[in-house]
């Protein structure tokens, strides 16, 4: 498509647009202005960069798949970045785990790690005008190995995990001084167990200890911003999950912390979307895992579906946009994994942008007054607009390519650079 053909037909997508009172222009400035935050770990399966490397497991989260290119050195995985940054319009953060540090080579133990660690991540994130976000990892570790960290009933076990994530927290509050824009860190532990557990109080409450002494610690919110993740179940943890939706979501409300909503992180038929509108009513913000779910847990890569376009939509109809931090979490080695990262942040910008185009008030009008059958109808009929000539505009107006071209460039990538790492 050319220059030209795109700017027509969004031309007339927004004259359809504003038949139903929805301003185009306004719903193209916020999806511009809502920056997507993209996780790290898609581009070597959740492996980091400790030495010797760590394998990956504990708590259930597994990659599968072998497609050849995974980055192997933090220098692979910028350029991998990079090359996805380039083909994602709007605005983005890096998204890092803490076993990501650049260590030089050097064995470093979690309990040491330091700002000093992350130095070239600040740099190389100023440098690209990157917000970052960071990740305490309670996983993959000997001292992960019994299943339990915070809520271990080992006090050696739980002092190293404290003081591991007590030092993230700061690393992070470092990172959001240097960048000049708050850092989100997030705290998800594998913790639970396979089979039936008796003393599931006991884990909850040496949980409770371990959070009450990390958060203890203050830093400006124009630095750090807290969030812990719950979670439902994880293959090894399916019987006990310590860090449940419950316990995270009483403690972190008691203690001025975000929750993080991951979309797997739920029974599979319990709406994420409808959670939003509770927990806006309680939290000043929210941090959002966007993933997707097969049956359990999968992290697949994000695609355009009935949950993401539900979830962007009570943000939204909640004028909540800026209440919302949005991450994404998945990580599939099994495709490009370039490719992957970008399909996910496309089809979650395009989720967000499906629901600014919604006719809100309008269907609000109908709502009050009792038309329940136009209210059905007008969100039928909206599902059908032309809303990918918008996007297609979008993308131009960012200077990224539309539909089919960013394709090309991936293949293009694959062959000139993935498929040489061998
Ligand atoms: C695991 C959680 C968590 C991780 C990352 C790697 O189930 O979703 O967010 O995916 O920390
Ligand atoms: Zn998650």
């Amino acid at each position: 498509m050319t220059r030209q053909s795109i700017e027509h037909c969004c031309q007339t997508a927004k004259e359809r647009y504003a038949e139903f009172g929805v301003d185009v222009g306004k719903a193209l400035e916020s999806l511009a202005a809502t920056s997507i935050s993209l996780h790290c770990w898609q581009g070597d399966d959740v492996g980091g960069f400790e030495a010797p490397d760590a394998q990956l497991g504990g708590g259930g989260i597994a990659v599968t798949g072998s497609f050849p290119g995974k980055a192997r050195t933090i220098e692979e995985l910028r350029r991998d970045l990079s090359m996805a940054y380039s083909l994602i319009p709007g605005r983005r953060r890096l998204n890092l785990h803490s076993s990501y540090g650049d260590f030089g080579g050097r064995r470093v133990e979690r309990d040491e790690f330091a700002p000093e660690h992350f130095r070239s991540w600040i740099d190389w994130a100023r440098d690209k005008g990157l917000g970052l976000d960071f990740n305490a990892t309670l996983f993959s570790h000997v001292k992960a190995d019994s299943g339990y960290t915070l809520a271990s009933p080992d006090e050696n076990i739980r002092a190293f995990w404290i003081e591991h994530v007590k030092r993230c927290r700061a690393i992070a509050a470092h990172m959001g001084k240097e960048l000049g824009k708050p850092c989100v860190h997030n705290l998800w532990i594998p913790d639970g167990a396979k089979d039936e557990t008796v003393n599931r109080l006991a884990h909850r409450k040496h949980l409770q200890n371990s959070l009450d002494e990390i958060y203890e610690v203050k830093y400006s919110p124009d630095h750090l911003k807290d969030s812990v993740e719950c979670k439902l179940f994880g293959i090894g943890s399916e019987s006990f999950v310590a860090g449940s939706h419950e316990f995270y979501l009483l403690w972190a409300q008691k203690n001025g912390v975000m929750v993080c909503l991951d979309m797997g992180h739920f029974h599979p038929t319990e709406s994420v979307a409808d959670k939003v509108s509770a927990l806006l009513l309680f939290f000043d913000e929210i941090l959002l895992h966007v993933s997707r779910g097969v049956r359990w847990d999968s992290d697949h890569v994000v695609t355009l579906g009935d949950e993401l376009r539900a979830l962007m939509l009570e943000i939204t109809r909640a004028d909540a946009l800026g209440r919302i931090n949005i991450a994404l979490d998945f990580f599939d080695a099994s495709i490009n994994r370039v490719g992957a990262w970008i399909t996910g942040a496309r089809a979650a910008q395009k989720a967000l942008l499906y629901a600014l185009l919604e006719p809100t008030d309008k269907l609000r009008a109908m709502e009050r007054d009792g038309d329940l059958f136009g209210r059905l109808a007008l969100l039928e009929e909206m599902k059908t607009m032309p809303f990918g000539a918008v996007w297609e505009y979008f993308c131009q107006t960012q200077n990224v390519p539309g539909h089919s071209d960013w394709m090309r460039e991936i293949y293009d990538y694959e062959k000139k650079v993935l498929k040489l790492r061998t």
